[in-house]
């Protein structure tokens, strides 16, 4: 019964001490004087895991007991970020940890820097998975995360003579000490085969799938502790493993080889995260992933978690929430579940499923739009093709009696694209399943629902909602920026790290004139900091003092890193051209950080020649160093953890109508770094706060874009008038950034010269002369610390938590249970 008085969490030094050297002695079998910083680390871990413990069992008995509405989270992508210091955070065993560690003679700093992070997304969409499964815990509010237990996660970037190489990420090598296997709760995953239609004892017919083929999906555990609360929230990630059964069978017939294969194309399917972004390539093996998580999470919650024979409540029992078109799949899942093995009707069970699922669509990009082509369907799920036909059927059925004679509107919506191939769109197929369909901008949202899913925001206007992106504050400001949060807690007390709206009482302390020297210290110690960690990270040596100008997310033409490179071409062609005496330069670092698709060859091509021009500027003398280009290899949470704090100036400067939201945007902002940007995604809603004095607003809005594609876009004619612009691209195609080869970068130059899709030389003017007035105005030390504190003082609506409160209110309805 009351286990506690035998064992307890180690929540004191001396049992944190004897925590520790237990794990270390008895878990891991080495001794304290031999145990290498792995051995350490892994030790401390399982320390602070231990510590979760207690709170994660309550938190899931109470929720049972209480019958509580859970929010369940799937999504293909969780970006977690190191965890360590996030756990001692939550557990506020911080400093119980550093004196433990201190009287073994320990740092806990070290073991901290020690960490690899589990990189399980490719960028925005994965972290702010991660941000909201933190900021649902911190509320108290019953959820679960599913996703994969990718064996690999997104690769690690090196680069050889300045294009990308990618290595594998073997995160999983020496094992996390963060997860909790739970092989008895494993299930079993279905994929190929055929059904078959039978009458079922009351003589109704019914069908059923015989599948071919099996996989065993086992949840491996990883706790979310929420910030003060004692909630300990689930995230449930599955690998895949072959069954027994199958492989026996081979392997007792004598064919050892087939069994052992079996098992690799088995295992397989967790085996690593596809690194394309935003151009899925419509992989046999992507939709066997997608299957595999949704189906494992469906089962496990309606079995394990519910528990409960009786579905006919479930919407009022559990939410899942689709992150993107990935686990789209669940809503064909669900029907057959409820057709197939519960017996319901198709009305019921179609009334359950639609009132259960909600999806969030994160891109305007028509090529990120995911189709499944039928027959790769077909292929490997049968039954969840003809559910989907029959939800097309009936569907296509109301909007016929909705618009009747309008066949064309009937072609456009349905689910079943015709034409490149018969494919399922996944996006179409979710806005019919779903209850609520919601973009993750407020601009974004209106464009989703005025272009993209324009015919179903016509027949259905309440199903459309929006809900602005965040970022969780405990991350992004308590731990990776600590200097700056001493002062906030000094200046308007620590209550804001769960209620980022406190912020605004920073106010009043941008015209106080020693708050603001303290501040651009804490600016100026972070730049330190940041620079010194590149030069341990990766041998690049940089001044701190210097504007921090930096540009960082995933390389893509549409967020225009090209145009970010221009600018800096720019500058050095006027100090050659004899236009601006290097002297006069405000000295700026610029820092980039960024990985491309594998497959993407012109965010590859585009790589190179930063890399390429960086090697230059850096050591051209004519610059006398004022201008500086850092680009480390292999940007991950970790290294963003450390630069953002750094940042004077954030680069948010993608083609206005194209970027969903960024979270990065107001990573930046609420660390006190200033704006450049389009109209574009949150940038617009970080101005409407900021107010426009406070942010470098450049470039066509969206409607102006749309003008000029409609007028017809030419490139050249931007080049052929603007000598800047003709200058920096003359300069690249001069050789001066490739050995004197004139043809290095042509495919680069002719794409932006002849097609240039997202508009880079229709901003650069602009650009360049908003880059010219951040240059004066960073001058103005006072003026521009005020603007930065503004910054933070007004921002802080982009926290997750703000964000999770919205879900609640517009889409999830499901209260906070914190326990005792
Ligand atoms: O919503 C999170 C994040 C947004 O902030 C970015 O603007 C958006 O590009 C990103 N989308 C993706 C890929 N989308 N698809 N499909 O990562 O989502």
């Amino acid at each position: 019964e009351n286990i506690e008085r035998f064992i307890s969490s180690p929540t004191t030094v001396e049992s944190f001490k004897s925590e520790f050297c237990r794990q270390l002695r008895y878990e891991q079998g080495v001794d304290l004087v031999d145990a290498r910083t792995e051995d350490l680390y892994q030790a401390l871990a399982r320390t602070v895991r231990s510590a979760m413990v207690d709170g994660w069992i309550a938190t899931q008995a109470s929720h049972r007991a209480a019958k509580a509405k859970t929010v369940a989270y799937l999504s293909a992508e969780f970006l977690m970020g190191p965890q360590l210091e996030n756990a001692l955070l939550s557990t506020a065993l911080t400093e119980v940890a550093r004196t433990a560690l201190a009287e073994l003679e320990l740092d806990l700093d070290e073991l901290t820097a020690y960490e690899t992070e589990p990189g399980l997304g490719n960028g925005g969409l994965g972290r702010l998975a991660a941000c909201f499964i933190d900021s649902l815990a911190a509320k108290s509010i019953p959820a679960i995360g599913y996703g994969i237990r990718y064996e690999y996660g997104i690769f690690r970037q090196t680069f050889v003579d300045g294009r990308q190489v990618e290595q594998p990420d073997r995160w999983l090598v020496k094992g996390s000490p963060w997860e909790l296997a739970q092989p008895e709760n494993s299930v079993t995953v279905n994929f190929g085969g055929h059904t078959e239609q039978y009458t079922d004892e009351t003589g109704a017919p019914r069908t059923r799938w015989v599948p071919a083929e099996q996989v065993l999906a086992v949840p491996y555990n990883y706790m979310v502790p929420g910030f003060e609360t004692r909630n300990v929230n689930t995230l449930r990630l599955w690998s895949a493993k072959a069954t027994d059964a199958f492989d026996l069978q081979i392997f007792n017939s004598g064919d050892y080889e087939s069994a052992v294969r079996r098992q690799t194309v088995a295992e397989n399917i967790s085996k690593v995260l596809y690194p394309e972004d935003s151009t899925p390539q419509g992989k046999e093996l992507r939709l066997k992933q997608q299957y595999f998580f949704v189906a494992a999470s469906l089962r496990d919650y309606l079995d394990t978690v519910l528990r409960d024979d009786d579905l006919s409540t479930l919407p009022e029992r559990v939410v899942f929430q689709l992150n993107d078109t990935h686990p789209v799949i669940g809503v064909p899942e669900l029907m057959r579940i409820l057709l197939d093995e519960r017996g319901l009707g198709w009305d019921e069970a179609w009334d359950i499923t639609r009132r259960t699922f909600n999806y969030t669509c994160h891109t305007l990009l028509p090529e990120a739009l995911e189709v499944w082509s039928v027959d790769l369907l077909g292929r490997l799920l049968p039954r969840h093709l003809e559910i989907i036909y029959r939800i097309n059927e009936d569907f296509l059925g109301l909007v016929r009696e909705t618009y009747p004679g309008d066949e064309l509107r009937v072609r456009r919506m349905s689910i079943i694209q015709e034409r490149p191939e018969r494919a399922v769109r996944m996006a179409f197929l979710a806005t019919v399943g779903s209850t609520k369909v919601n973009g993750v901008a407020a601009l974004h949202s209106q464009l989703l629902a005025d272009k993209v899913l324009d015919d179903f925001s016509a027949l259905w206007p309440e199903k459309f909602t929006n809900v602005t992106n965040g970022v969780t504050p405990r991350r992004f400001m308590r731990l990776s920026n600590p200097g700056l949060s001493g002062l906030l807690d000094e200046a308007i007390g620590t209550g804001w790290t769960n209620d980022l709206a406190q912020l605004a009482k920073l106010e009043p302390f941008a015209d106080d004139a020693s708050f603001r020297a303290e501040f651009r210290a804490v600016k100026q110690a972070n730049k330190e900091r940041f620079v010194r960690l590149l030069a341990q990270r990766d041998g690049i040596e940089l001044p701190a003092d210097a504007l921090y100008d930096v540009m960082v997310k995933r390389l893509h033409e549409y967020k225009r890193q090209m145009l970010k490179l221009l600018h800096v071409v720019t500058l050095y062609d006027r100090v050659l051209k004899g236009e601006v005496k290097a002297s006069d330069l405000q000295p700026r670092v610029v820092v980039f950080g960024a990985k491309a698709a594998p497959g993407y060859k012109m965010a590859k091509e585009i790589i190179h020649l930063i890399n390429r021009v960086a090697a230059v500027v850096n050591n051209a003398p004519e610059l006398e160093g004022r201008l500086r280009i850092a680009f480390p290899a292999n940007y991950n949470v970790t290294l963003a953890e450390r630069l953002i704090p750094a940042a004077d100036l954030s680069e948010q400067i993608s083609l206005a109508g194209k970027e969903a939201s960024g979270t990065g945007n107001m990573k930046f902002a609420l660390n006190g770094a200033l704006t450049i940007g389009t109209d574009d995604g949150a940038n617009v809603e970080i101005r409407q706060l900021v107010g426009d004095e406070n942010f470098f607003l450049f470039g066509m809005d969206e409607p102006a874009v749309q003008a000029l594609e409609d007028r017809g876009y030419n490139p050249t004619s931007y080049y052929e008038v603007d000598a800047g612009l003709r200058g920096a691209i003359d300069l690249i195609s001069s050789g001066l950034f490739s050995d004197g080869d004139r043809t290095a970068f042509e495919f680069v130059i002719s794409d932006l010269l002849y097609k240039d899709r997202f508009m880079v030389l229709a901003d650069y003017r602009s650009y360049v002369d908003t880059q010219d007035r951040v240059e004066v105005a960073y001058r103005d030390e006072d003026a521009w610390t005020r603007s930065a504190i503004l910054n933070v003082a007004r921002t802080g609506f982009f926290t997750s938590d703000r964000s999770i409160q919205d879900y609640l209110d517009r889409i999830w309805h499901a209260p906070a249970k914190p326990i005792a």
